[in-house]
């Protein structure tokens, strides 16, 4: 079967899956000062300090989502959000120097990867605490509809913010006041080191969803083409006012839970399986068998490269934030004071 899409928009797709995934494989080589898994070569010590939740194997789900989202749009991601933040639209240099901690990153250095924000492009910020963006997403709908804007919001979370009580609140709060969010679940079957489905009561996100009078769509997450299918049908269907919808993407996370995870705690033939239905080779695939030229599809690859070079570049080559630095952007909130 070949791309559903004109060749424009299914390169497009292509292209986003391919950067993201270029990028985090250069974000961990960085982190791990050694020859990641996809065998590139570090120069010398540890650039990014600290461990990357890495979204590998989930990129067809952000690319297919965020194809239908204008800048104007917003997006709250997770700890997991590089793929969320380049599908929206943020400037790869600056998500690579603020994981280098320098001042030209989106934070100025002093966030890190769980913290990176770009509201220019409705990018309203990862977070670190599982199912924090969701009451976030809720209530930027909430002052897109107060304010009669064209634009919705695009909450992203994983399978196991379902289980945390935000979720139950903010499906809840969305439905009541018909906010124009589209809730996503990035189920990629996984929650740190534990698997969601024997710790999730009844049927997972969709039932809950539903239970609550919000539609909910399943979808193949390794799939980018029925993600992008199913996101332009609820995009359209929240953007036309008739209220909150929810996608449950399903796909694997093929990395640990951090890029210093061996994982060792999963079956070995779980992720042999899940590497088989890899969402960029099945595009790719896809593509090729739609008449697109495999120099074409090349071509992305190198240019993705290309980019993320020229961003590890520039992000070793800024500064580090001033020592004054330390004191900006941090809120008191008058505790000394009550001492
Ligand atoms: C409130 C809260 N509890 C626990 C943690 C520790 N923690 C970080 S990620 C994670 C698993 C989250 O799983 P999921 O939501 O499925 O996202 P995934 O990591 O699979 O992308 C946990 C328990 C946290 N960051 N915040």
């Amino acid at each position: 079967m070949h791309s559903p899409l004109p060749p424009a928009a299914a390169l497009a797709l292509y292209r986003t899956m391919v950067r993201i995934r270029a990028f985090e494989n250069a974000a961990e080589v960085a982190s791990q000062g050694g020859v990641s898994a996809y065998g590139q070569q570090a120069a010398g010590a540890a650039k990014v300090r600290g461990p990357l939740h890495l979204s590998t194997g989930q990129e067809a789900v952000p690319a297919g989502v965020c194809a239908h989202l204008a800048a104007a749009d917003y997006l709250t991601s997770t700890h997991r959000g590089h793929g969320h933040t380049l599908a929206k639209g943020a400037d790869m240099g600056r998500m690579m120097a603020e994981l280098f901690g320098k001042a030209t990153g989106f934070n100025g250095g002093k966030g890190g990867s769980m913290h990176i924000a770009d509201f220019s492009v409705g990018m309203l910020g990862a977070n670190g605490v599982v199912a924090a963006g969701l009451p976030i997403a809720v209530g930027a709908a909430h002052a897109q509809k107060l304010q009669q804007r064209e634009a919705i919001t695009a909450c992203f979370f994983g399978d196991g913010a379902i289980n945390r009580g935000p979720f139950l609140e903010s499906l809840n709060w969305a439905k009541v006041y018909g906010l124009p969010v589209l809730f996503v679940c990035e189920d990629n079957r996984w929650s740190a080191t534990t698997a969601s489905g024997p710790m999730t009561a009844g049927e997972g996100a969709s039932a809950r969803a539903v239970a609550l009078g919000i539609p909910a769509t399943p979808v193949d997450g390794n799939d980018v083409f029925a993600v992008h299918e199913a996101a332009a049908r609820l995009v359209a269907e929240v953007r036309d006012g008739q209220g909150p919808r929810l996608l449950h993407a399903v796909t694997y996370r093929v990395k640990g839970h951090v890029s210093v995870d061996p994982a060792a705690y999963r079956d070995p033939a779980e992720l042999a399986a899940a590497l088989e239905t890899d969402p960029i080779a099945r595009a790719r695939e896809r593509l090729l068998a739609g008449g697109i030229d495999a120099a074409a599809l090349d071509a992305v690859e190198n240019e993705a490269q290309d980019e993320v070079q020229a961003a590890l570049a520039s992000a070793d080559a800024a500064p580090w934030p001033a020592p004054e630095a330390a004191y900006t952007d941090v809120q008191t909130t008058g505790a000394g004071q009550w001492r």
